[in-house]
């Protein structure tokens, strides 16, 4: 359910599930790309866009890759009508009246194997971040306190990522997601 001008940024279905999702009212504007165009969709930190209609998009020293990406398919949704998004299909959805919907995700044979293939990668990820809170000893408190205890270069990494998200109890649990990001 959302009002208009409301939206959800870019992203692939959780697990790569295929998804369906039926407007009971309202209108909605899908941005969709096939699988394979989100490499051109990243900034040069590997992060996926958060907004491809922002105008930061066409920015060459952050969106390097930009220019190489097809254009999306554009679908309007309109009341009564179910859009079907495949595993792996990248979209951006803009409710363009107040809209209330319904979707579900979920897998099949088609489906199966790419899921298996990107929970493996994503176990990989665990333990990667898991050796990194390990090295770095205290981002594993959840107190709100700082970084202790953790490897020189590791404390400077996350510290520096901490930093730009200040130090309550909520943001050091964040920075302590993010610093489960850093590469060993
Ligand atoms: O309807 C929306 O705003 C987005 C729905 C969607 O893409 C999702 O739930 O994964
Ligand atoms: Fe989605």
């Amino acid at each position: 359910m959302g009002p208009k001008g409301s939206w959800t940024p870019f992203h692939v279905d959780v697990f790569r599930s295929h998804s369906w999702s039926a407007n009971i009212c309202g209108c909605k504007k899908w941005l969709i790309y096939p699988p394979g165009q989100e490499k051109y969709l990243t900034d040069r930190l590997g992060n996926l866009a958060y907004d491809i209609t922002s105008s930061d998009i066409n920015d060459q020293q952050q969106f390097p890759d930009f220019e190489k990406a097809s254009k999306p398919i554009t679908v309007i949704q309109r009341e009564g009508e179910v859009i079907f998004v495949p595993s792996g299909w990248h979209h951006q959805v803009m409710n363009l009246e107040d809209t209330i919907s319904i979707n579900h995700n979920w897998t099949n044979a088609c489906g199966i194997l790419k899921m298996w293939e990107h929970l493996q990668s994503e176990l990989v990820k665990v333990g990667r971040r898991s050796r990194v809170i390990s090295t770095t000893g205290s981002l594993s408190n959840h107190d709100g306190d700082s970084i202790e205890n953790g490897n020189e270069e590791n404390k400077l990494r996350a510290g520096s990522l901490c930093t730009q998200r200040q130090s309550s109890k909520k943001s050091t649990r964040l920075c302590v997601k993010i610093a489960c990001y850093v590469e060993m």
